[in-house]
Formats: structure tokens, C-alpha cells, sequence
């Protein structure tokens, strides 16, 4: 069964994504049923859910129960999922090939990256789908400042440190990024120049690695452009044609 775990910075476009990518599975394009699953205590929508961690516990309740703002809240959700992963997914039916399980996680990616539950679900979620493949959101809007977007490609980074699973790198909202940005998101030079010409004065010698290190990080990645709310969707074969060559073990993705 083909897992896909939806990641990325708050507002970047991870639910917008899962549902049109359940509509394009279902669709022609897969013609495969299709488990929607979501992992985000603090969404609020009437999107049908096949499983919906939210008929266990809100972000809601915790603020109530715990007296706590949204942001100590969801730190405290991310423990409660680690909690519940077990039994949660128990009522998950074995899904045989071709069937797709898409799971959307919390809007606050920080706590994923930070703390011990993030750390702990993950571990859950490899262990339970072996094969669960990630993707991860870079928005649009965020990479047209190149300081934004050598941040999350060392995010990116970090993640691929944190667990031993492929993750897709995935430009969501592609419709944002500015044309004069566009020719530079894959050359690592291009976005040197980017981050040395800000006028904020020098770097530290440890930024200055930083900036250096764009010249391993950008020619490994196999990025994906995607506007999930246009229609109809745009970049989806793209990435399926990635997923498909991580699944059919074909291995090189050069
Ligand atoms: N321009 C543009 N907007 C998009 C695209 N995809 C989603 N959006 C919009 O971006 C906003 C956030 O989308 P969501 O899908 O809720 O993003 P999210 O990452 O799930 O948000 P959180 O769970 O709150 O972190 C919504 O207003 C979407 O309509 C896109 O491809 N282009
Ligand atoms: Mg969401």
C-alpha cells in the first residue's frame, strides 16, 4: 500500500494537497481507491475524512482542558497523537495495492522538527508503514526570499536526518513565486548570489558555510512545482512519475 505523509510549514498547502491528490488517484490518472487521513487535531473543515484523529481528541479540547494558547496546545496534541497512533490506526482495514493512504499532518511543523513526540511519531509512522513516503511543502511565496528558501532546504536537510525515508521536495503554490525568481529555485549559484547581495550586512563565517553548502543541497534535490487549487491541478504527474520511480525501486532519480 503506497503511504504518503504530507509535510511542510504552516499555511504551505498540505490539506489543499491531499485532497486534490485523492482526486486525481481516484481519478483516471491512478483509477486506485484511496484512504484520506487526517492527522491535524486544529483543522477545522467538513471534508469527508476517512479516518480523522479529531473523533479522538481537538486542538479545542486541549485549550479548554488545559488552559493553554493554540501554540502549547498543539506541542501537547503532537504527545496525544504519539498517544493514540496505535489504536488510531488499529481501525485502519489492511489496504492491499493499490490502494493509497494519504495522511495530513498539523499545521505547526515545529514541533515534528523539536520535540520529543515529533521525534516519536515519526519513529511510529516509519515503523507502522515501512514504505511511507514523505513530501515535503516548500510554498511559493516563501522561497521568493532566498533567505526563506535556503532555510527550508536545511530543514529539508534536518528532516532527512531525523528519519531513514524518502521525502519528495515539493514547491506548493508554484502560481506565487516571482517570475525573476523562478530560473534561479534550482541553481545553487544563482541563489548564492541571492542570499550575498542582501543588503543586511556581512555574514558570519558560519553563515557564509551555510550559503556554501546550497551548492551540495540544491543539485540532489528533484524538486516538484505544484498548484494544487488550480484546475485543474498542475504538477501531479510529475510527482507521480517521482513517487512511481521510488516505488518501482528503479533507484536512480538523477
Ligand atoms: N495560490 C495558491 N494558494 C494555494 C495553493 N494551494 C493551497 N492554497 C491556499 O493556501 C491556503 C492554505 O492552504 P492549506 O491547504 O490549508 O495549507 P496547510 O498547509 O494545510 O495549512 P495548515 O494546516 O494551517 O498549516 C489556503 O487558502 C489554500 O486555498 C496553490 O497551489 N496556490
Ligand atoms: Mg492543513
Amino acid at each position: 500500500m503506497p503511504v504518503l505523509l504530507i509535510m511542510g510549514p504552516a499555511g504551505s498547502g498540505k490539506t489543499s494537497l491531499v485532497k486534490t491528490l485523492a482526486t486525481y488517484i481516484q481519478s483516471e490518472h491512478v483509477s486506485s481507491p484511496v484512504t484520506t487521513c487526517n492527522l491535524d487535531p486544529g483543522i477545522e473543515d467538513h471534508y469527508e475524512w476517512t479516518m480523522d484523529i479529531r473523533s479522538r481528541f481537538t486542538l479545542r479540547d486541549i485549550m479548554e482542558q488545559e488552559k493553554l494558547g493554540p501554540n502549547g496546545a498543539m506541542v501537547r496534541g503532537y504527545e496525544r497523537l504519539v498517544q493514540h497512533f496505535d489504536a488510531f490506526f488499529s481501525s485502519l482495514e489492511p489496504l492491499e495495492d493499490p490502494s493509497w493512504l494519504l495522511i495530513d499532518t498539523p499545521g505547526q511543523v515545529e514541533p515534528l522538527l523539536f520535540s520529543a513526540s515529533g521525534n516519536a511519531l515519526m519513529e511510529k509512522m516509519h515503523y507502522s508503514f515501512p514504505d511511507v513516503t514523505g513530501i515535503f511543502l516548500m510554498p511559493g511565496d516563501m522561497i521568493n526570499d532566498p533567505a526563506h528558501y535556503a532555510f527550508l532546504l536545511m530543514v529539508y536537510a534536518g528532516l532527512s536526518l531525523k528519519v531513514p525515508v524518502e521525502i519528495i521536495q515539493v514547491i506548493s503554490k508554484a502560481d506565487l513565486i516571482d517570475d525573476d525568481v523562478l530560473p534561479c529555485v534550482q541553481d545553487a549559484k544563482a541563489l548564492q548570489e541571492r542570499l550575498l547581495s542582501r543588503k543586511m550586512g556581512e555574514f558570519t563565517e558560519f553563515g557564509m558555510h551555510a550559503i556554501e553548502m546550497m551548492e551540495r543541497l540544491i543539485p540532489a534535490l528533484h524538486l516538484v512545482f505544484l498548484q494544487a487549487n488550480a484546475e485543474p491541478a498542475t504538477g501531479l504527474d510529475d510527482l507521480f512519475d517521482i513517487i512511481n520511480e521510488l516505488k518501482c525501486g528503479c533507484g536512480d532519480l538523477s
